[in-house]
This record gives structure tokens, C-alpha cells and sequence, in this order.
């Protein structure tokens, strides 16, 4: 085999190497990050947990307990438990934003959009609407408080 064809085939190889091994990274990283909010998927496999529906509406936060109770921009739940949370809006888009635990999801009329949410700072975090909702957009701040 001459000598250019050589080369060709050594570049073509490594090339393909460099994306192979940049496409396993990607894929490993993209297992890593999962919608889990703050826990990953393999951890919760099993766990038992609670259901509060949050409500976007304009200009507040509602949050149903399993119990039927609401309450408005104030959730309070307890440290190292395990919580599901259904994101929906009675009206129109908002974005549950809680900087803290970086977390932020939309919340859409329609669609039910599931949050795994556990806690283990105690603490009060601030959830911002990160979506430009109206005028009382701004007004849209509620709270976690992790007991
Ligand atoms: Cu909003």
C-alpha cells in the first residue's frame, strides 16, 4: 500500500475514534442527568413517596396535598423525603423556578409534567415563575419551607 493511502486511513481511523469516544461521553452524561430534579432515577427505584399537585396560575402557586388540601405560594414538606410532583397550569404557561435546588420546569395547560423533589437542606426556597405569565408575573413568588 502506498504511503498517501496510509495516512488517509489513519486519519479516517482516528477521526472515528475521537467520535466514538465523544459519543460514549455524551451518552454517559446524558444517563447522569435525568428530569429527576435533585435525585436520579436509579435512587428512587422503590422509595415511597408523596403526591402534591402544583397549580400555576396567574399570579400564585398552588399546592394540593394528598388530603385535598391547598394552599397558595406555600409548601411545606418535611427534609429527606421523597415527593412527586405534578406540575400543571390552570391557565396559561408559567416555569417552576427554584434557583436553590436548580431547578426549572414549565408548566403547561394540559400537560402534567412529574417533579421527583427531595430535600435534605432544611430551609426556606423561594419558587419564582420563570416565565413571563401577565402584569402579576412579577408578583408570582411562593416558598418551600423543608422542615
Ligand atoms: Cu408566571
Amino acid at each position: 500500500m502506498e504511503k498517501s493511502k496510509i495516512a488517509e486511513y489513519a486519519t479516517v481511523l482516528g477521526a472515528a475514534l475521537v467520535l466514538a469516544y465523544l459519543a460514549y461521553v455524551a451518552a454517559v452524561g446524558l444517563y447522569e442527568i435525568d428530569n429527576f430534579g435533585t435525585i436520579s432515577l436509579k435512587q428512587f427505584s422503590g422509595g415511597e413517596y408523596e403526591t402534591i399537585k402544583v397549580y400555576g396560575r396567574q399570579f400564585a402557586w398552588v399546592f394540593e396535598y394528598p388530603n385535598g388540601t391547598q394552599t397558595i405560594n406555600e409548601l411545606i414538606i418535611e427534609r429527606g423525603k421523597l415527593y412527586r410532583l405534578e406540575l400543571t397550569s390552570i391557565d396559561v404557561v408559567h416555569a417552576f423556578y427554584i434557583k436553590e435546588l436548580g431547578i426549572k420546569y414549565d408548566t403547561v395547560p394540559g400537560f402534567t409534567y412529574v417533579l421527583w423533589l427531595k430535600v435534605d437542606k432544611p430551609g426556606t426556597y423561594n419558587v419564582y415563575c420563570n416565565e413571563y405569565c401577565g402584569v402579576g408575573h412579577y408578583l408570582m413568588v411562593g416558598k418551600i419551607i423543608v422542615k
